[in-house]
């Protein structure tokens, strides 16, 4: 059996307070929906491992916020040693989302080299929604950020989104300008769609 090559990497969670992050993290790491969490002072992480075929694991260190957000003051610690984000919002909320983008920005202009995740969590609560998925996914794409809606309380996506990071991370580690082309990748493969239609008629 080959030996197992183990990446390692640290992302934070931001977004706004009551999106859902402790959640989602919680059903991630252990299978569960715990509305009722007990806020610590600082920050935590969780560690989530995730496999890819048979010789390759990502350990993923996963930052969360003790309700600092609420003061607009994640420190400098919070963010060191971070290569990615996951940014947050509510799908029932809009301003969460305006919330998210200012945060993400902020974030990509302070290192521009993340890799950062964008999720609208509670899609549980689909008749509450306020934010278009096609708006979210627009958004994402124009950015070169990887987009997906989540629910931690049923479940939905949550594993698929944190482990389509991790894959991102993977390709990123063995080609530092990775960023860079995947964003431009996602421009080009726009444009390969267009020629195509060119193409076909
Ligand atoms: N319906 C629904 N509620 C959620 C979901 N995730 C979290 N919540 C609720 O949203 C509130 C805030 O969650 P929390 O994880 O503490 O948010 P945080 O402040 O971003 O860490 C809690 O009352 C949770 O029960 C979800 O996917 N669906
Ligand atoms: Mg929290």
């Amino acid at each position: 059996m080959n030996p197992i090559k183990t990446y390692q990497f640290k992302v934070v969670l931001i977004g706004e307070s009551d999106v859902g992050k402790t959640c989602l993290v919680l059903r991630l790491t252990k299978g569960i929906f715990q509305s009722l969490h007990v806020t610590t002072i600082g920050s935590s992480f969780y560690t989530k491992t995730f496999s890819f075929e048979e010789d390759e694991e990502v350990k993923m260190e996963i930052w969360d916020t003790a309700g600092q957000e609420r003061y607009n003051s994640l420190t400098r610690m919070y963010f060191r040693g971070a290569v990615g984000a996951i940014c947050v919002y509510d799908i029932t909320n809009k301003n969460t989302f305006v919330e998210a983008k200012k945060r993400v920005e902020d974030l990509k202009n302070e290192s521009p080299d993340s890799i950062v995740l964008l999720i609208g969590n509670k899609i549980d609560l689909e008749s509450q929604r306020e934010v278009k998925d096609e708006e979210a996914a627009q958004y994402a794409e124009e950015n070169g950020f990887l987009f997906y809606e989540t629910s931690a309380v049923d479940g939905a996506y949550v594993e698929e989104s944190f482990k389509a990071l991790a894959s991102l991370f993977r390709h990123y580690y063995n080609n530092p300008n990775f960023i860079q082309e995947y964003t431009t990748h996602i421009k080009f493969n726009e444009d390969e769609k267009n020629q195509q239609k060119k193409k076909c008629c």
